[in-house]
Order: structure tokens, then C-alpha cells, then sequence
């Protein structure tokens, strides 16, 4: 066995520190294998073997400066056929690095491993805290995916991947103090060759205000080309202090908020929430207090300059805390993006993170508990609920359990109620003829052992009205963008239980009889009452007929079933006196009162669908045309 060393290659510069040694006495490696990782001020790059074979004694540990021919291991050779190698003692054939730094390059130029060594790039100010590792050994990640937020005390922002890959180690754990060049992870690559990828990261400049007792704030130099409005923290009138946060921006890397570079009273606003803004654009006009002349306007300076300026003064970027719920919210970006595409006001989301910072889980799991929330209660998520009281100190009580029919019903009607703008339109049909064919068929009623309520023709009248009606035959998507429009026409009935409510459904009833209808509405009725009726057929409404008409009453307003987004009431029929043009004749109405959401249908299309209604329950042989 030959024994070889391994010294440090030409590395492009003129030293480099060790950050991490790969192996160990004893280990046995391959050609390209990692042995170290050195660094430099400019770049990281890892270190291969040029030969396979057992490590015999590592020469160097973390920490070790190194130039090249430096000792780094004995390795016993594998094979001595790679003993020819001529790169082993001096290792012509291992990774030289461009001798041209790579200015704010955030990946290590290993060029000859696929493996790829991430650091923290130019964050604008000395070190910051890991408050989130948003990937894991394992990942594979796209170029720009956020792999780990940093925060000081005056900002915080997303370290986006410089390029993709399967992310292999992560050197970094929360609450990890790093700065500049402070390795991060590995990422494996396609393509080892290095990349340079700038963090957007809020460089520090004080918004520049003029002279006159009037002063003009600017957006400094924010250390990236553009970023939102997404905050706006004062209002015209307020006092505002130097330093106080004026308004909240954001990139898809950062947020910050922008201070105040004056002391004194807001006399007009410039940007609304959702402006894109960049450096220089006008964002508040200020009376100032002092008649001192205020800073200079600071003229773009450069992010090395900004940068040197923060080593002196603390930065204008201060601590990202916008105010929702009104209370301040301790929150990086990526956090808040979540929030906004969830609709989640961040002051109500308690923060787990390093001082008490609202992180990604938080938001997930702030989210799921509000879903879950209403099986739990009746009352709406963020909705004051009744308080129990002790009514047994007015007279004796008995405390039962609701069934769970009337659990859920509580739960949907709230939400329902809630949410659907509801309109009722009413009218009412005359019936006296339809009522007179019904009587006629008496007979046969009895013949078939069906009889038919003035139910099945109401059903029938509503499955016609939804084909002449389309609006009505849709339902509303969650994404507030979209409708469904359906092409099947099932009618829900609600029927009352012992148990509670239930609304069965009649499928396809444009299809079907009269006779099939009343069939199908007698065996739910008798079903419902036995507590037989299967979820299954309590699903796939298009709109539902609530009928109190054997019951009394001249009119209420149902509640929406959504996702349906109409409902009719009947109440009890009526004999009214009709004007008929010469004379008041008696005649048979009954009252509809149908409710619909306002999102989906518009009034005019409620009263002609309402009266179309009618008309048809006034003459059924419009049921045949
Ligand atoms: N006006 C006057 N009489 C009416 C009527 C109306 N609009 N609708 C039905 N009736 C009559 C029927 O003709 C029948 O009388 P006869 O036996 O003399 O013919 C009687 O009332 C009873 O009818 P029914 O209740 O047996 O049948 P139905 O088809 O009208 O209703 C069903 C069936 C299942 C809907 C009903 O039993 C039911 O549960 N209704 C309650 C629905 C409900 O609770 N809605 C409110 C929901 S929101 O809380």
C-alpha cells in the first residue's frame, strides 16, 4: 500500500480559511470526495480528493489558515494504479478557483464537486439571527426558494437559494448568530459552477428631508431596485417622531419598515397601500418641529456605502413591526406573504419563534384551528359568543345534549347566515287550479297509495324554473373569482326530524314525475322521521324548497343552503279575494318567499325567477311546454 499526501491545491488565492473538514482518520473516500471546505473573504469552495483510498491522518482541523502545498491528509491509496497520478503531491489536477472574487457570491466556486457550499451573502449590516430554516436535508429546492430568514434588530429578511438543488447539510440551526461569508449549507447541484446571487437586503441610509419647514421624505436607499407599500403607519395629522416607522415595504426577499428621518407633523401622505416603490419616491410630506435645517438628502449612495455608513449609525431600516389588530407584529416576509394569501391578520396569530415572533407554523396552524373552530362552536371564527349563564338561579334546568343534526345545522345556519348576503323576494301564486287538478286525482292517489302534496308540484315548478334559470343552478367558489355552473338539476326538500332539520334530495327532478316526486318526498318525510335517510342523499343539492305550508304562517326568509344560492319558503296557502279586472273573485294563494344570494343573483333575476314560479304553480300545463 502507498501512503500519499494530499496538499492544498491552488486555490485562487492567497490563503483561505478552513470552515469545515469533511473527514476523518480512518474514513474511506473516493476520488472528488469532499476532504475540506476553505473560505475566503470573496468565496467558499470545496476541496476534492484527487485520489480514493483510506485516510491514514488528517493534517489540518477547522480554523487553520491554508495557502497552497499546505498538508491536508495522508491517504492510503486504494489501488496503485492512481500512484501516477501526479496530482496527489502536488496536485495539479485539483480545483483551482478563479483568482476573480466573486463579489457578493453567495456560492462557494468548488467548480469540481457538485456539491455547493450556500453562504450568507451581504446582508447590509454586521450579523443577524437564523430565526427560520425553511428547508431540510433532503429538499430539493428551486433557485430563489427561501432557504432561511435572518433577522437583527433592525431588520429581517428571506436568504433566497442561489441556485437549485438537493440540499445535503445545513450547517446552521435557529438562533445561530451569522454575518457576511457564514456557511449556511450544501446544496447538491446539477451544474457546479459557481453562482452569484445578491440578497436583496435593506441597505441603510437615512431618507433624505430638504430644508424648508415643509420636509419631503424619501424612500432611502432600500438596497433593492423596488419593493410594495404595504403598510402605511401614520396619518395625515399624526406627530410623528425621528425614527418613528412611517411606512412598511416589501420585496418578495424583504420587508422593512422606513423611520422617520424628521420629527414633526404629517401634513399629506403620497403612496396608498399596494404602491410599488423605489428608492427616492416621495412617501410623506412633514411640517418639522425644529427650524434646524434638517440632514441632507442622502444621494444614492452606494449599498458599500450604506453599508459603511450603518457601521457608525444604527440603520434606518428598523425592526419590521406593522400594526395589525392594532399591536405590533414580529413577523419576516415570507410569514407575512403567507399571511395576506390566507386573508390572516398577523396581530391575532400568537408567535412561537425567538421573541416571540410569528413564524410559518404559527400562521399554518392559526389557520387550521380557525377551520376547525366551527365544528367546535356555533359562534363565527373571531365572533363574540353568547356566555353560559346559570339558569337554575331563576327556576330548574336540564342541560341536554343537541343531536348531532342540530349541532351541525347550528354550525352551517351561522356560517350561512354569516356569510351570504341574503335578499328574500316575495310573492305568491294562485294556486286555485293547481289545487282543483290535485283534488281531482284524489282517486287515483288512493289507486297508487301516493298522494300528492302541493310539495311535489312546488318541487317540480322549482326544477323548471332552474332550467329556465341557469343563474340560479350555480354555486360560488372559495377563490371569490370563479362560479360552477351546473348541469344536473337536484332539489333539496327540508324535512322536519325529531332529530332535527334535515334537507334529502331529490336528484334529477326535472326528470321525473310528479307522481316520482311525491313518491320520493313520502319516503324521505317517513325515512327522515326514522333517522334512515343516508348522508348520500342529503348531498348534491342545486336549491332547496322549504315548506311550512301544512304548518301555517304567511311568509319567513330562509337561510341560503349553501353552496346553493337560493332557497324558496312556503307558507300556508291562503283564499284571497282577486281582482280579475270586472270583480273580486275568491282565490287559492300561496306565499313564496325565496332567498338568494346577492353574489350570485341580482334582484331582477330573483323576482322574474320567483314569478316564473308562480306562474307555473298557477298552471301546471306549463310544466309540459
Ligand atoms: N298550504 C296549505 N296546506 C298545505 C300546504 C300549503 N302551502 N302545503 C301542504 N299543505 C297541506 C297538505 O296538503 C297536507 O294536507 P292534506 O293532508 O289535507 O292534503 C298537509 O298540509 C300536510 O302535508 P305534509 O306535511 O304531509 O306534506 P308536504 O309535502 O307538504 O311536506 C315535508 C312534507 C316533509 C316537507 C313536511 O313533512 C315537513 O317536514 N315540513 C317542514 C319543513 C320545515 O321544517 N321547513 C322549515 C325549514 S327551516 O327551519
Amino acid at each position: 500500500m502507498t501512503t500519499e499526501i494530499i496538499r492544498v491545491p491552488d486555490i485562487g488565492m492567497d490563503s483561505a480559511t478552513c470552515i469545515e473538514v469533511s473527514v476523518k482518520a480512518g474514513d474511506v473516500i473516493g476520488v472528488d470526495d469532499t476532504i475540506l471546505v476553505l473560505e475566503s473573504d470573496k468565496a467558499s469552495m470545496d476541496v476534492p480528493s484527487p485520489v480514493a483510498g483510506k485516510i491514514v491522518q488528517v493534517k489540518i482541523q477547522e480554523g487553520d489558515s491554508v495557502t497552497e502545498g499546505d498538508e491536508l491528509i495522508y491517504i492510503e491509496l486504494a489501488s496503485d494504479a492512481s500512484n501516477d497520478n501526479s496530482s496527489v503531491d502536488a496536485p495539479a489536477a485539483a480545483p483551482a478557483v478563479a483568482a476573480a472574487p466573486v463579489a457578493d457570491a453567495t456560492v462557494a466556486a468548488a467548480q469540481t464537486s457538485s456539491v455547493t457550499t450556500v453562504l450568507v451573502p451581504d446582508i447590509g449590516m454586521d450579523s443577524a439571527s437564523i430565526i427560520e430554516i425553511t428547508v431540510k436535508v433532503g429538499d430539493v429546492i428551486a433557485e430563489e426558494d427561501t432557504i432561511v430568514i435572518l433577522e437583527s434588530d433592525k431588520a429581517s429578511m428571506d436568504v433566497p437559494a442561489p441556485q437549485g438543488g438537493e440540499v445535503v447539510a445545513i450547517s446552521v440551526q435557529v438562533g445561530d448568530t451569522v454575518s457576511e461569508g457564514s456557511i449556511l449549507l450544501e446544496l447538491k447541484t446539477v451544474d457546479s459552477a459557481p453562482a452569484t446571487s445578491p440578497v436583496a437586503a435593506p441597505a441603510p441610509a437615512p431618507a433624505a428631508a430638504s430644508g424648508s419647514a415643509i420636509e419631503t421624505v424619501t424612500v432611502p436607499d432600500i438596497g433593492m431596485d423596488s419593493a410594495n407599500v404595504i403598510e402605511i403607519a401614520i396619518q395625515v395629522g399624526d406627530q410623528i417622531a425621528l425614527d418613528d416607522t412611517l411606512v412598511v415595504l416589501e420585496s418578495d426577499k424583504a420587508s422593512m419598515d422606513v423611520p422617520s428621518p424628521v420629527s414633526g407633523e404629517v401634513v399629506s401622505i403620497t403612496v396608498k397601500i399596494g404602491d410599488t416603490v423605489a428608492q427616492g419616491t416621495q412617501l410623506i410630506e412633514v411640517k418639522t418641529n425644529a427650524a434646524a435645517p434638517s440632514t441632507p438628502a442622502v444621494a444614492a449612495p452606494s449599498r458599500a456605502a450604506a453599508k459603511a455608513a450603518k457601521a457608525e449609525s444604527s440603520a434606518p431600516v428598523a425592526a419590521s413591526a406593522p400594526m395589525a389588530s392594532g399591536k405590533a407584529v414580529h413577523a419576516g416576509p415570507a410569514v407575512r406573504k403567507l399571511a395576506r394569501e390566507f386573508g390572516v391578520d398577523l396581530g391575532a396569530v400568537p408567535g412561537t419563534g425567538p421573541r416571540g415572533r410569528v413564524i410559518k407554523d404559527d400562521v399554518a396552524g392559526w389557520v387550521k384551528k380557525r377551520l376547525q373552530e366551527p365544528q367546535q362552536t356555533t359562534a363565527g371564527a373571531g365572533l363574540p359568543t353568547v356566555p353560559d349563564q346559570d339558569f337554575a338561579r331563576f327556576g330548574t334546568v336540564e342541560v341536554k345534549e343537541m343531536s348531532r343534526i342540530q349541532q351541525l345545522t347550528a354550525v352551517n345556519m351561522v356560517r350561512n347566515a354569516l356569510v351570504i348576503p341574503h335578499v328574500t323576494q316575495f310573492d305568491e301564486a294562485d294556486v286555485t287550479d293547481t289545487e282543483a287538478f290535485r283534488q281531482s286525482l284524489k282517486g287515483e292517489m288512493e289507486k297508487r297509495g301516493v298522494k300528492i302534496s302541493p310539495l311535489a308540484f312546488i318541487v317540480k315548478a322549482c326544477a323548471a324554473a332552474m332550467i329556465e334559470f341557469p343563474k340560479f343552478n350555480v354555486s360560488l367558489m372559495a377563490d371569490g373569482k370563479h362560479m360552477v355552473h351546473k348541469q344536473y338539476v337536484n332539489i333539496g326538500i327540508a324535512v322536519d326530524t325529531p332529530n332535527g332539520l334535515i334537507v334529502p334530495v331529490i336528484k334529477d327532478a326535472d326528470k321525473k314525475s310528479i307522481w316520482q316526486i311525491a313518491e320520493e318526498i313520502i319516503d324521505f318525510a317517513k325515512r327522515g322521521r326514522d333517522g334512515k335517510v343516508k348522508s348520500v342523499e342529503m348531498q348534491g343539492g342545486c336549491f332547496t324548497v322549504s315548506s311550512l305550508g301544512a304548518l301555517g304562517g304567511t311568509a319567513f326568509t330562509p337561510i341560503v343552503n349553501a353552496p346553493e344560492v337560493a332557497i324558496l319558503g312556503v307558507s300556508k296557502n291562503a283564499i284571497k279575494p282577486h281582482w280579475n279586472g270586472t270583480e273580486f273573485v275568491p282565490r287559492n294563494f300561496t306565499p313564496l318567499s325565496m332567498s338568494y344570494d346577492h353574489r350570485a343573483i341580482n334582484g331582477a333575476d330573483a323576482a322574474k325567477f320567483t314569478a316564473f314560479i308562480a306562474l307555473v304553480l298557477s298552471d301546471v300545463r306549463r310544466l309540459v311546454l
